[in-house]
């Protein structure tokens, strides 16, 4: 009898461990603010994902220098922007194509040829965004061109700025960002230029996601048209440094990743209007150890992040999954600066139901993209463009 008792001690004891494991959040450090708790389950340190994964990595291209931002081409082929200026055009078995008639860039800190985005109607049009640090005398803001990409894919015609970000500022810190066609608009995220009180200040577009026409004009359903002493391209705001953007496949909303300071890397859900807090609220601190504004997390009037990190990931691009080669319909898949590699989250509605982290041997991941068979693109601050398929 006690034997059996025994037994079944054990069982339970080993089914509880069980349970805890499959509970566990991703090894990580320890938080920079550990007395901050999450507005509700699975805000941050979700548990780990499970399932075992095999990741295979092959080398399309290397030798690209500061490469930022990765898009896939209709017809095969990808176009690879690279921070000190320049566009590349990368075909297998090809060479590299350097493409002609880019905008001038102020090539500093974290400024210089950001992101590349294709129309919705590429394939026809052949018109593409870029975003950039664009100088302006001594200071530099971020910006966003539109050109159309000529047949042979050597050079740009028809460049212009649709959209310039306001007001100029000094320094090289928090650009932002990416540019987002969704149907008839676009949007692009930017960053607070390390001066935090521009996110909150809605006469300028510092630390916002935008929506505008490819024109450069601003719809008449953006949230704050008709309003006084405000960008009315501003769709929504008090964002630090918004490195991540792309549409949720499910809802069509666009979801963001933006840096935190120390602890508070956040995804989004944007929402048209809405607050996202910083830098009167954060998940994180100063790099000094101070509190950011009020010392809180939250706010009335301030949209909750969907997730947060602490310690940060530093994330820079992502995508939503959308493919064949994995069982991953609809997670995110974030680029890590820090501690590098990828990050995975799988959701539940708006809500985080699983973490998982890969290829951290890559070290700092700038962007991702799924290539047109499902497969995973990844473009490496070491300057490589990644394929990563099921191993
Ligand atoms: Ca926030």
């Amino acid at each position: 009898m006690e034997a059996k008792k025994n037994v079944k001690a054990s069982l339970i004891a080993i089914a509880l461990t069980l349970c805890t494991a499959a509970n566990a959040e991703v090894a990580q450090g320890r938080p920079n603010v550990p007395e901050f708790s999450p507005a509700f389950a699975n805000q941050t340190r979700a548990p780990e994902l499970a399932e075992a994964v095999a990741l295979k990595t092959s080398v399309i291209a290397g030798g690209l220098d500061r490469p930022w931002g990765v898009e896939v081409l209709p017809g095969g082929g990808y176009l690879v922007t690279e921070r000190p200026g320049s566009l590349r055009v990368i075909r297998p078995g090809q060479a590299m194509v350097s493409v002609r008639g880019l905008p001038k860039v102020a090539y500093a800190g974290q400024g210089g040829l950001l992101d590349v985005a294709l129309a919705p109607d590429f394939a026809q049009s052949r018109k593409i965004f870029l975003s950039y640090s664009k100088p302006i005398g001594n200071n530099a803001v971020t910006a966003v061109a539109a050109a159309v990409l000529s047949a042979d894919m050597t050079r740009l015609i028809s460049l212009s700025d649709i959209f310039i970000q306001t007001p100029a500022m000094r320094g090289g810190r928090h650009f932002g960002s990416r540019v987002v066609p969704d149907g008839d608009v676009i949007y692009i995220t930017t960053g607070d230029r390390g001066a935090q009180t521009p996110a909150q200040d809605l006469r300028g577009t510092a630390g916002k996601v935008l929506r505008i026409y490819p024109d450069g004009s601003v719809p008449n359903d953006n949230p704050m048209v008709g309003q006084n002493d405000v960008d009315a391209a501003i769709y929504s705001y008090g964002h630090r440094n918004v490195q991540g953007a792309d549409l949720n496949p499910g809802t069509g909303e666009l979801w963001t990743l933006e840096h935190g300071p120390a602890g508070g890397d956040e995804l989004n859900r944007i929402k048209p209007g809405a607050n996202y807090g910083w830098p009167v609220v954060s998940y994180g601190e100063n790099y000094n150890g101070s509190p950011v504004g009020t010392g809180k997390t939250s706010a009335d009037g301030v949209e909750e992040p969907r997730y947060y990190w602490d310690p940060v990931i530093a994330p820079s691009g992502f995508a939503f999954y959308e493919g064949d080669l994995f069982d991953w319909q609809g997670d995110v898949i974030a680029a890590s600066l820090n501690p590098g590699g990828i990050v995975r989250l799988k959701l539940n509605g708006a809500q985080v139901a699983g973490e998982a982290r890969y290829l951290g041997d890559l070290g700092r991941v700038r962007d991702v993209e799924i290539d047109r068979d499902g497969a995973i693109l990844l473009l490496t601050d070491d300057g490589r463009l990644l394929r990563v398929t099921p191993g």
